[in-house]
This record gives C-alpha cells, structure tokens and sequence, in this order.
C-alpha cells in the first residue's frame, strides 16, 4: 500500500522530467502501479484509513509523484455537480481545449509540496482528454469545472510542470483573462 513516504516532495528532479508515454497493453507491472495509486487516493479520503495512515487527503496522483516517471494518472472525486469521477488513466492527452479559464478562488494545493501557495491558477474551463483506463479501454471525456482543474493538474504532473509555475509573480490574485471561478 502507498503512503505519505511513498510521495515524493519539491526539489526532486522527478517532479521536473517529462513522464515517459506507457507502451500499450499496459504490462501488469504499471497496471498494478496505476490500481495503487487509485487506492492511495481513495485511501486519503477515507476518514479512518487516513489518520491510520496519516494520509493527507487528494483528490488526484500522477505517477511521477510515487517516483514512477511513466504518464499515469489516478484521479477520485465527486465534481460541484454531484458527478462521480474515478478513473485510472494511461498516456492521458488534452486533445482538444476552450479559449475560456477558469480557477479555484482558494487556489490549488499539491501532495508534493508541504506548504501553501496563495494565488490564482489558470486553467481552461472545458478540455477534452483521450487515453487508456485500467481496463484497457480508450476514453474520452468531456470535462469542465473542477474536473477539467483536477485533471489539468495531474496531466501537468506529466509534463513537469507545477501548479504554482501558472501563479502570476507580480500579483497571484490578479482575475486571470478570459476566466470566471470555478467554485462560485
Ligand atoms: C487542487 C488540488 C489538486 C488538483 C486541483 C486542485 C490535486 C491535489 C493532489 N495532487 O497533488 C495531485 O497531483
Ligand atoms: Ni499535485
């Protein structure tokens, strides 16, 4: 079972690589890899397993932050609208994205990074990803919201990107262009 030791913090050059694409079918090696990472987050949002465990509640985990530099992400969480989203997703890709942002007003936090980071992170509003699930299934879903933040976060986890890289320096509060809240 994955824990807090098991996640790797900023500073760890991992957190920086561009993951490598997963060859296709999975091999049990990275399905297993991915089946665990699913578990961790439910685990982190199951009120006794985590003070168990002392996990700190995620909604999300890209494969880079267990240290595993292949594009793997696990994401499980219930969106504003009530709709359920559990998914183990191989070589996710934002195939295609809205001109309009959107944000959290209380910012984003991140299992790698033990401290807050006050500020706006701009995401597109509707974004639509294509990749393989545990199944080995193709998928494309449609997603806006906090679903397409929560995924734009992981598949940034990806490409070595962070969330506070999108915070602007000068005034992390300023109203991003083009964007209106997620959570309002
Ligand atoms: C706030 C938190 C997350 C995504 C979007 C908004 C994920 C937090 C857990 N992670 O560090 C996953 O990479
Ligand atoms: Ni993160």
């Amino acid at each position: 079972m994955l824990t807090m030791e098991d996640i790797v913090r900023e500073g760890h050059p991992v957190l920086r690589e561009v993951a490598n694409e997963v060859p296709l079918p999975p091999s049990e090696e990275d399905q297993k890899t991915l089946e665990n990472m699913l578990q961790f987050i439910k685990n982190s949002q199951d009120d006794q397993i985590a003070e168990e465990y002392n996990l700190r509640p995620g909604v999300g985990l890209a494969a880079p932050q267990i240290n595993v530099s292949k594009r793997m992400l696990a994401v499980h969480f219930v969106d504003f609208d009530d709709k359920q989203y559990s998914y183990g997703l191989i070589n996710p890709k934002i195939v295609s994205h809205s001109v309009e942002k959107t944000y959290l007003t209380s910012g984003e936090g991140c299992l790698s990074v033990d401290r807050d980071v006050p500020g706006y992170v701009p995401r597109y509003a509707r974004i639509t990803v294509k990749g393989t699930d545990l199944d080995g299934n193709e998928v494309k879903l449609r997603l806006r919201g906090f679903a397409a933040i929560v995924f734009q976060h992981e598949i940034d986890h990806l490409n070595g990107i962070m969330f506070y890289d999108h915070i602007n320096k000068d005034n992390p509060f300023k109203e991003p262009e083009n964007a209106t809240p997620a959570d309002e």
